[in-house]
């Protein structure tokens, strides 16, 4: 149905194109790859049709190699998507430094199973949520993170936070650059996936603006599937310095991906399904989708005005056509990335299915919202890039990067040329295609995503690697390929295979980010910890105390290599334990851990850290717990026992 009414609208190359395009990704793509890309062809053998610079010679380009015990020059943040976590590289080694644990459960710090990681998984749920997992321990086990993002102050990063959005549940997370862990996890109510997730860039943030992707009946209750005007998707602004729900706009549509401008005014997310479809064939019916813009002063007065429903204690504007607070810019065709350029006034819509990238001037919009123009007129450029375009980054010299999904490769334009070429001029934006390997779906410039692009390096993550790496199974890795920008061509120089999923990552300069190495002692991640043992008399710096309070005991000791504060303790069959351990190391690098064996409890505990974990004791008999994290030389000696008494002794 979809693709019949494409191809008789017409028989110019974009509708064909378009048409092929959307025949090709709603058959299922596995099979594209034997295109363009096919043979593995070492990166920048092929170009595109214009070609213009093939023969041009490159001088001068990066190296990759980072010596041993030097420092790599950029870190990236890279999302772990259905793994749930936030994984750190080096650029340009692309080495893998350290991950996040976040949505996910980590069997080496205990994420998940300390009291610590578990309020912050669980304390941030919706009543709903609450009660729904309250049959299955309280929890969500998985997540699946897409888009981190690190906060602005004047348009750039500030190495303050990194937030992060979980489509899976519905969350969105907070994780603190200081000492790179996670402090809050927030259900984002009246929304049903939570997919793109974008900051306020100016003055700062701000808000975390973030989409809910699939439309729902409201009320959800069960008693609604074949209406879908009553299904409802809603756009979200958090406040990021409270992870307090701001405010939701309902729009028509599903919303995809975000992102906002540079001066403080408008966010921009895309929709597809402007057909309000509920099969594939009813989405994909439409030849244009929409960029729906907000404008976030007239929502924030309307907010303040009262001029809002309640759901679930949340302000919602109605944000729908015929609205004040939004407009629909009509983009061909199912469109999925928005990128703000760092120029700070062009924004790219990639089409998706249609092989077109939309460039809006945000200049336009003061205009557009006193509806001195149409829609339509804010768009300058719309030039032809290849098939299955979804994201765009920038070099900061007015070029844009974008991938295409079903031709294999990113292809490198020009702004200006595309806007010369939008307005009848004779001239080809497209500088140079390069193959890569294979399917990309993200890609990111350093330091593009914000206004200090530097034009050195992209990174382009690839959903296949198919024959890249050694054969490891029927499951194959995905492939994140670096490739040098820094002169007139793009070359690829690294291939790096990464489990499941990165969607999405920023790269951002060393200069931006300042981790401590040890925590402080009055880090408020243990604030509980603290406030426990303060009523229980207990100085967390210096005590070994076990505490019996009716069937709860709580142990607290310190450690310092190679020993545990307390060496053995005696609690009673089906005792709640807790044990608190405080790390009085405080030399760079010295981590201890604690695990209870037999009990399924481990924990990191980081210099000057102090970790806890509650469990029951069910199981009579002596249990060792040991350090976990190798620590000294007597490491394998650090440990301790655990004796249960029988209950009925
Ligand atoms: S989405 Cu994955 S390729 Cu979730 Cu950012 Cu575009
Ligand atoms: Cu402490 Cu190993």
């Amino acid at each position: 149905m979809s693709s019949e009414t494409n191809n008789t609208a017409g028989v110019n190359r974009r509708a064909l194109l378009g048409g092929t395009a959307k025949a090709a990704a709603l058959a299922g793509l596995t099979g594209a790859v034997g295109g363009a890309a096919a043979g593995g062809i070492a990166g920048n053998a092929l170009f595109g049709a214009s070609a213009a610079l093939a023969a041009t010679p490159q001088a001068g380009h990066q190296s990759v190699e980072v010596k041993p015990g030097d420092l790599d020059e950029y870190y990236v943040f890279h999302s772990g998507g259905h793994s749930g976590e936030v994984r750190i590289m080096g650029l340009p080694s692309m080495r893998e430094l350290m991950r996040i644990p976040v949505f996910n459960r980590c069997s080496a710090t205990g994420w998940g199973l300390t009291n610590e990681s578990r309020k912050i998984l669980t304390s941030n749920l919706t009543e709903e949520t609450k009660a729904f997992l309250a049959k299955r321990g309280g929890e969500y086990l998985n997540g699946d993170l897409h888009h981190p993002h690190m906060s602005f102050t004047d348009g750039t990063y500030d190495g303050r936070y990194i937030f992060a959005n979980d489509k899976a549940n519905s969350r969105v997370t907070r994780i603190r650059c200081d000492i790179m862990k996670p402090d809050v996890i927030v259900e984002i109510p009246n929304a049903s996936a939570i997919h793109g997730l974008r900051l306020q860039k100016y003055p700062r943030t701000g808000y975390v603006f973030c989409n809910g992707e699939q439309r729902v009946p409201t009320p959800n209750d069960g008693k609604i599937l074949d209406e879908p005007k009553k299904y409802r998707s809603h756009f979200t602004a958090i406040d990021g310095d409270t992870m307090k729900i701001a405010w939701q706009v309902w729009v028509d549509g599903n919303l995809d991906n975000t992102d906002a401008d540079y001066q403080g005014k408008y966010v921009f997310s895309t929709c597809y399904n402007s057909e309000e479809g509920v099969t594939t064939a009813e989405m994909t019916a439409n030849e244009q989708d929409w960029l729906v813009v907000f404008n976030i002063k007239r929502i924030e007065e309307a907010v303040k005005a009262g001029k809002v429903e309640v759901i679930h204690g949340v302000p919602v504007v109605d944000g729908r056509h015929g609205s004040a607070y939004t407009r629909y810019i009509p983009i061909p065709n199912s469109p999925h990335g928005v990128n703000t350029a760092p120029d700070g006034i062009h924004v790219t819509v990639n089409g998706k299915l249609s092989p077109t990238v939309s460039v809006m001037d945000v200049r336009k919009l003061d205009e557009l919202f006193e509806d001195k123009i149409k829609p339509r007129d804010v768009i300058v450029a719309e030039p032809q890039v290849g098939l299955g375009p979804l994201h765009t980054a920038y070099d900061g010299r007015g070029n844009a990067y974008t991938t295409l999904f079903l031709d294999s490769q990113v292809v490198k334009w020009n702004i200006d040329k595309a806007k010369r070429a939008f307005k009848g001029e004779k001239v080809d934006p497209i500088i140079q295609k390069l193959d890569v390997h294979y399917q990309p779906g993200h890609l990111h410039t350093s330091m593009g995503q914000t206004k200090e692009a530097d034009g050195k390096w992209l990174i382009v993550l690839n959903k296949f690697s198919k024959d890249r790496f050694l054969n490891v199974g029927p499951m194959k890795p995905e492939n994140d390929q670096l490739i040098d920008i820094s002169g007139d061509e793009m070359k690829l120089v690294h291939d790096g295979p990464t489990f499941a999923e990165p969607h999405d990552t920023l790269i951002v300069h060393r200069s931006k980010v300042n981790p401590k190495s040890i925590y402080t002692r009055d880090d408020k991640m243990w604030e509980d910890a603290r406030i426990q043992a303060k009523k229980d008399g207990v100085d967390l710096d210096n005590d070994t105390k076990v505490i019996r309070d009716g069937n709860k005991v709580r142990v607290y000791m310190w450690s310092r290599a190679p020993a545990f504060g307390i060496e053995e303790f005696t609690v009673k069959q089906g005792d709640e334990v807790t044990v608190y351990i405080s790390n009085m190391d405080d030399v760079d690098d010295l981590t201890h851990g604690f695990t209870m064996t037999n009990h399924g409890v481990c924990m990191e505990i980081s210099p000057q850290q102090t970790a806890s974990v509650t469990f029951t004791a069910d199981r009579p008999g002596v249990h060792w717990y040991y350090c976990q994290w190798f620590c000294h030389a007597l490491h394998m000696e650090m440990g301790g026992r655990m004796l249960v008494e029988p209950r009925s002794t």
